[in-house]
């Protein structure tokens, strides 16, 4: 697979407008796609937020399967995080989320009432892009504050959004970090459309999500697109197969791969081809094995990632 790689000076910068910006929050709810939080998630937090209340909360959980929704939240349990499954694009996601965030900042509330303070709780809502932070804002404010759309890079800063005289969310853009040089985890980043398309082979990343499909659920796999050779050793023999199955024949004969690859990640992006996760907690992906690719062996940057460009315009409009 294409390196995807991470520029060190970028992290330090996200990381410095994280650290100044949850001095103004008393929780911080990170949200993470239901179908990989571990490459959701950047393992600098713990230390970044010791001090902080924080919530995950497994968005776009409609797209992964009950059972992995279910481990996940008892892994994170058991390491003491609260943790909850929401679909931000439902209307119950409003209830559920408040009582959250309201439970988890109750001693900060009950802290302040004993000074005779009735406290303003305010949280940041955090997590790499397109995973649905804005779409949970709007949902929880009940309106449209803030922008949100299929793609990554939406948000492109921090905006306060007032919920009620008593809980104020901060909406951030969305950050890539840190998993970038996990080869397996940045291919699952690419899959939900946190990184941006433009800036990826697509070809190459649709035949990657068909070969791991194929393994994850190739019933679901082979209904969708008929003409699949579950036995294909070479990813882009799916892709091959996904255009003999819709037609997609440029004339000439060949085949036009790159209309199937935008399909499949639109259908797999929407949930129409199955809802299954990626990532279990008992998956261990320490190493490259199982990954489809080549390896990056020199920790050069092959290209860059577009959202830290998000970072850096937030920074310097917060400087
Ligand atoms: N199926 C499903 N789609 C969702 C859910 N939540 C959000 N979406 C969709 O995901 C897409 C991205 O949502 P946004 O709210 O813009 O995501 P974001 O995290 O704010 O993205 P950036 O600002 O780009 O970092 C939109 O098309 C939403 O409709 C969910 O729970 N389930
Ligand atoms: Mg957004």
């Amino acid at each position: 697979m294409q390196t995807i790689n991470w520029y060190p000076g970028h992290m330090a910068k996200a990381r410095r407008m994280l650290e100044e910006n949850v001095k103004l929050v008393d929780i911080v709810i990170e949200i993470v796609d239901a179908r990989c939080p571990l490459a959701c998630r950047n393992p600098d937090f713990e230390s970044l937020f010791k001090n902080k209340i924080r919530v995950v909360f497994m968005n776009k959980s409609d797209l992964s399967s009950r059972e992995s929704n279910k481990a996940w939240i008892a892994h994170f349990k058991s390491q003491g995080i609260t943790a909850a499954e929401l679909v931000s694009t439902s209307q119950s996601a409003k209830k559920t989320a408040v009582s959250i965030i309201e439970s988890a900042g109750s001693p900060v509330i009950k802290r302040y009432r004993e000074k005779g303070i009735r406290k303003v709780l305010r949280a940041m809502v955090i997590g790499v892009p397109n995973v649905g932070k804005s779409t949970l804002i709007n949902r929880i404010a009940g309106a449209a504050r803030a922008q949100v759309g299929d793609r990554p890079g939406v948000t492109r800063s921090k905006q306060w959004v007032k919920v009620s005289d008593y809980l104020e969310l901060l909406d951030t853009p969305g950050l890539l970090w840190g998993k970038l040089e996990n080869e397996t985890l940045a291919k699952h980043l690419a899959y939900i459309g946190s990184i941006r398309d433009d800036v990826l082979d697509t070809e190459e990343i649709a035949s990657l999500l068909l070969f791991d499909l194929m393994r994850l659920c190739p019933n679901e796999l082979t209904a969708r697109y008929k003409k699949l050779n579950a036995e294909a050793e070479i990813p882009y023999e799916l892709l091959e197969g996904v255009c003999r199955s819709r037609g997609f024949v440029l004339s000439g004969g060949n085949l036009d791969t790159e209309r199937a690859a935008r399909i499949v990640l639109d259908e797999y992006r929407g949930g129409k081809i199955a809802c299954v996760a990626l990532e279990n907690p008992t998956d261990s992906f320490d190493t490259e094995e199982g990954s489809a690719g080549g390896e990056d062996t020199d920790g050069q940057a092959d290209w860059e990632a577009d959202s830290p460009t998000n970072a850096e315009e937030w920074d310097e409009r917060h400087e």
